[in-house]
């Protein structure tokens, strides 16, 4: 039995795909044969520049939309039909697509090229965007797609190549969407969920790690879910128990790569959300990190998302910073009280300005990520950020103003309880939303993220530009749009104007401008 796994766009190009990695080492564990294809990284190599900014996190947008992907991929056919080609030549019996709400569109149109051209492989969907019950109708409501797991597939994909290839009843698999007699079923949920000590390591055969854009760092996600319950996060929705390896297990994988596949590795990212929050695996990590080195004489360096921990002594820190700890992410906010303890967020601003002090100290970089206009903030409450910004200043090195300054993403519990925090409802867009007494909108959230960007050039503290754009043309993309969703059409254009001046190869600006000027709508 054969096993193709793909990636389609839209994901990160830094890295090889997390999901597809994990998947493979997983089923490889399990004596299975599989190739791992990964479609966004190879149009994103082969981008032209009018496409150029298609893969900034900011322009993701652009891929949620079907007809948009299928007329790039119309646009691009021949690269497709290479690609499409490359896995057919693999012979896969299977072919599973890793799903998020991103790179569902793609997903389907290129599952459905597979299945016209070979309707013997079956496509099984499976990945975050499941997590959203509704993606498991939009997904069979596509002939070309068979199975769809919902959850972790470390050990439930396995288990389905196995049912698939003796002939059995794949209604045994727990944690499976079928069809069955012109519905659809669920197998059920799966008793318990692989121990993260237990996983297979990542297989970066297929999927090299210099192949992509920074190629001499590794990605690990040594921990799933997350210990706090923030308001406004929905990445901790998906495994909402912290489940978390062992600080023996991370050093064991980390020595594994480096001295077996990817020997160039400097340096390894943790994507968990929050890599402390069990402190004593930090601390066990941080030592045998010290101890025992991946490659004595060879220093190797790391950096995680963290959160605020009085545990995060200077003590610690400088073990952290010893075990080659260069950066860590903390996810601040605000610098009010009030306001955190409203978003639910679990930390004293006094502890965090002491824990970056001292990560200075140590010798370990700090970036602090902000956002705007929570739910009932208030004017006192922003200014009482800009003074934590004032306070850190000469011991934080970057800082990240959110450019959709307070996104109501789905998932997250504001979103799900919109009249507890004040917000108008219907909630009609994630980005425009506003609050019942009309002082809190997206131009307002706008505001003020300039604001603190003043200030910080003022404190000269370092503001990170982002995924790929620049940080001064956010304004005129992100109010084009914001005008042409509230159909103010000719202030739309006006915004979308000074971007295409800026950038004028931006295709999807430009198709912005044809459109509205098309119309006739600025007139409107
Ligand atoms: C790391 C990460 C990233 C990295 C990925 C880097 C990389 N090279 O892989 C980066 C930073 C690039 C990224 C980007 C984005 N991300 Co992100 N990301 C995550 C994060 C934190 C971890 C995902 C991960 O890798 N987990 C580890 C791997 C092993 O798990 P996994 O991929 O989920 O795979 C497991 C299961 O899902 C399942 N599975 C997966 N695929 C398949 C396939 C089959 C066939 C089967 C059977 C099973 C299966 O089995 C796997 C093993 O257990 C999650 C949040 C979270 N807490 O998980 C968000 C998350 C996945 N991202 C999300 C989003 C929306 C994005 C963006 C689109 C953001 C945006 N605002 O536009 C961008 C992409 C746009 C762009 N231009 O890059 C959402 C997806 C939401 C949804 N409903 O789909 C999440 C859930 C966060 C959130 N709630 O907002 N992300
Ligand atoms: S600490 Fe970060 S990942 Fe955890 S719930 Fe809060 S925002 Fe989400």
């Amino acid at each position: 039995m054969k096993v193709a796994l793909v990636q389609c766009p839209v994901w990160g190009t830094r890295e090889p795909p997390l999901g597809l990695v994990q998947l493979s080492g997983c089923l490889k564990a399990f004596g299975i044969e599989t190739k791992s294809f990964d479609l966004n990284n190879y149009l994103f190599r082969h981008r032209s520049e009018s496409f150029d900014n298609l893969w900034a996190w900011e322009q993701s947008q652009f891929w949620y939309d079907r007809d948009s992907v299928e007329k790039f991929f119309v646009s691009v056919s021949a690269t497709i039909d290479v690609f499409v080609d490359g896995v057919l030549g693999f012979s896969p019996n299977i072919i599973g697509f890793t799903v998020t709400a991103s790179t569902f569109a793609s997903s389907v149109l290129i599952a459905g090229h597979l299945k016209q051209k070979n309707p013997d492989c079956l496509i099984v969907f499976g990945g975050q965007g499941f997590m959203d019950s509704r993606a498991v109708s939009r997904a069979f409501a596509e002939a070309s797609i068979d199975y769809v797991v919902p959850a972790d597939g470390d050990s439930v994909f396995p288990e389905l190549v196995g049912i698939i290839e003796r002939k059995g009843d794949v209604r045994e698999c727990l944690g499976l969407y079928f069809r069955n007699a012109g519905s659809v079923a669920y197998s059920g949920d799966p008793v318990s969920r692989t121990s993260l000590d237990s996983l297979a390591y990542m297989d970066f055969t297929d999927l090299r790690v210099q192949d992509y854009e920074d190629g001499r760092h590794l990605l690990m996600m040594a921990s799933r879910g997350c210990v706090w319950h923030c308001a406004f996060c929905s990445s901790r929705a998906f495994g909402d128990k912290y489940r978390f390896m062992s600080g023996e297990r991370i050093h064991q994988e980390i020595v594994y790569h480096k001295t077996t596949v990817s020997s160039d590795v400097r340096h390894i990212d943790f994507a968990d959300l929050a890599f402390n929050g069990n402190m004593d695996r930090v601390r066990t990590f941080c030592d045998l990190m010290v101890r025992y080195p991946p490659v004595p004489q060879e220093s190797m360096s790391w950096l995680a998302n963290a959160i605020i921990h009085p545990e995060l002594t200077l003590e610690t820190l400088s073990r952290m910073a010893a075990a080659g700890c260069v950066r860590l992410i903390f996810g601040i906010e605000s610098g009010s009280p009030a306001l955190l303890k409203r978003m639910r967020k679990n930390y004293d601003p006094a502890i965090a300005v002491r824990v970056i002090k001292d990560a200075r100290t140590a010798g370990i970089h700090t970036t602090c990520n902000f956002m705007f206009g929570f739910p009932g903030e208030t004017e006192s409450d922003f200014e009482q950020t800009l003074d934590f910004l004032r306070a850190i200043a000469s011991s934080v090195d970057r800082v990240y103003p959110s450019r959709t300054y307070c996104a109501m993403e789905e998932f997250s519990s504001f979103y799900a309880h919109p009249e507890e925090f004040g917000i108008k409802t219907p909630i009609t867009h994630h980005l425009y939303w506003e609050s019942v007494d009309g002082t809190n909108t997206y131009p307002v959230r706008l505001k003020r993220c300039q604001r603190f960007e003043l200030l910080c050039r003022e404190l000269g503290v370092q503001v990170d530009s982002g995924v790929q754009t620049a940080v001064h043309r956010d304004e005129w993309f992100n109010l084009g749009h914001y005008y042409e969703y509230r159909r103010e059409y000719g202030r739309a254009l006006e915004y979308f104007y000074k971007y295409a001046a800026e950038d004028p190869c931006n295709a999807i600006v430009a198709r912005k401008i044809q459109e509205i000027s098309a119309a006739g709508k600025a007139g409107v």
